[in-house]
């Protein structure tokens, strides 16, 4: 045993090399050519394997450090007849291009030259082979997670990249955590498998939450998710992943509203109907869509044409025991305040008591939130996709309100509008709010 110093061997026209990442630390040991430092050039990513085999005890290098032929990288207990005697190798067999199998077994020929460095393989193409048995200088790849803490041969990464995979989300298998080709391939596979499964949560490449055990850290009691519960929530993330959400808020002045729905109170208490301000919302909600018809609409699947909905059929999103369901009130534009008030209890009550029927819950062009009745000052809803736009009403709430002389009590309505951005742009998106808010305000625009 005795210690031995690892230099950087010629890496070929590379001087002045940021290291990316450290892969040893002291008390490690190592196999010869185990990697023990990846280089990253502005051109390619390189790993600087073990001339010997042994124990790590001194790590000499740091990221971000830039290193240069000759500079040392670490000092390692070497074991007798593990390597090249000599303290600073010329050239070592670097991480090679090949299948990573290849690489964790292949010899050593510390003593031979170096082949010509590579050039680096730009993105899609295939990386050329290696001149046949002779040793590599360090090889290049494209760059890919620059600083992430993986470890992964050249020619892993280049698979990867191919492939479109993020090591940072790959869980490595090979000794010391290394990424292998069949770590990516497995990836792939749980990806596609989530996939096919419809599971929102593993798709689009996105990695999954943690498993923690709770249990460690104090008393837990498992409940099972109801089935509206589980239906809802993949739906919610469905639209989550594929809609490029926007959120817009605005407050609108609802005090002549509440005054004419409170003139309307008996009326609609002596035919037992409970009239609430949701039911103006939805009317005036009408009115604009026809305005803006691109709201009243859906994405086509191909992403290539919008399909504009002649009907208003308006999704309310109700609160159940069980969970959340979005029933629809059907043409929302030919109806009267008070039978949309009778339909909205009617659908309502048929949701707590879990009696909607198919129809029920199909056929919305639109949908609208409310939490008004519980409170809150604002909430941003999920646009219930492959629906357009959705509506979020919160309680209204009596403030002070410049009328250019005077500050004056008004009851001010908090709304906010999300919307698919591939759909809307913002400027139209602030004009359908202002517009629904201007009808809102005053209930005579329904006339025009
Ligand atoms: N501001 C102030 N008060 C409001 C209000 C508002 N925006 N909206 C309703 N209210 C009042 C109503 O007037 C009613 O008061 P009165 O009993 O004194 O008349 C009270 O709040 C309760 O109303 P409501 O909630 O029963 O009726 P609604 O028509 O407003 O709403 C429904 C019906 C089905 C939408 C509602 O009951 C519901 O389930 N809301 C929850 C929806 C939900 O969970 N959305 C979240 C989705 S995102 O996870």
């Amino acid at each position: 045993m005795a210690i031995k110093s690892i230099t950087l061997p010629d890496i070929g026209n590379y001087d002045n090399t940021p290291v990316i990442e450290v892969l040893i630390s002291p008390g490690d040991r190592v196999e010869k050519e185990d990697s023990l430092i990846t280089l990253e050039s502005d051109k390619a990513t390189m790993e600087i394997p073990s001339p010997y085999a042994g124990e790590i005890k001194k790590v000499l290098v740091k990221v971000d450090d830039s290193l240069k032929q000759g500079d040392l990288i670490a000092e390692i207990e070497a074991e007798e007849d593990s390597g090249d005697d000599a303290e600073t190798p010329s050239s070592q067999e670097a991480a090679s291009q090949e299948e990573s199998t290849k690489e964790e077994s292949a010899e050593a020929k510390p003593d031979e030259k170096p082949a010509e460095t590579e050039k680096p393989v730009p993105a899609g193409e295939k990386p050329a082979e290696p001149a046949a048995q002779a040793p590599q200088t360090p090889a290049p790849v494209n760059r890919q997670s620059a600083g992430a803490a993986f470890h992964a041969s050249p020619s892993v990464r280049v698979f990867a990249r191919k492939l479109g995979v993020d090591l940072a989300n790959v869980t490595g298998t090979g000794p010391k955590g290394r990424i292998r080709q069949e770590d990516v391939e497995g990836a792939i596979k749980t990806v596609m498998e989530g996939v096919a499964k419809g599971g929102a949560a593993t798709g689009a490449g996105i990695p999954p939450l943690p498993e923690i055990d709770f249990s460690q850290f104090g008393e837990i009691e498992e409940k099972p998710l109801s089935r509206i519960k589980k239906l809802s929530g993949k739906h919610l993330s469905t639209a989550w992943l594929n809609i490029p959400h926007v959120t817009q808020f605005d407050e609108t002045d609802i005090t002549e509203v509440e005054a004419f729905r409170k003139s309307l109170k008996p009326r609609a208490e002596k035919a037992g109907i409970k009239m609430t301000p949701l039911v103006f919302v939805l009317k005036a909600l009408a009115h604009v869509l026809r305005e803006f018809p691109h709201m009243n609409a859906s994405l086509a699947p191909d992403g290539e044409k919008l399909i504009v909905k002649q009907y208003i059929n308006l999704g309310v999103a109700v609160d159940t025991p069980k969970g959340l369901l979005v029933p629809v009130v059907r043409d929302v534009d030919k109806k009267g305040i008070f039978e949309l008030s009778e339909e909205l209890m009617a659908i309502s009550e048929r949701a707590r008591n879990g009696k909607l029927t198919g129809e029920d819950l199909s056929g919305g062009t639109f949908s609208v939130s409310s939490l008004g009745g519980i409170g809150g000052t604002q909430f941003t809803p999920i646009v219930n996709g492959p629906e357009v736009g959705i509506l979020g009403v919160s309680k209204a709430s009596m403030q002070p309100v410049w009328d250019g002389s005077d500050f004056v009590p008004r009851l001010m309505l908090p709304l906010a509008l999300s919307y698919d951005h591939r759909v809307i742009d913002g400027a139209e998106g602030a004009r359908f709010m202002t517009t629904l808010s201007r009808t809102l305000t005053d209930l005579r625009e329904l006339m025009l």
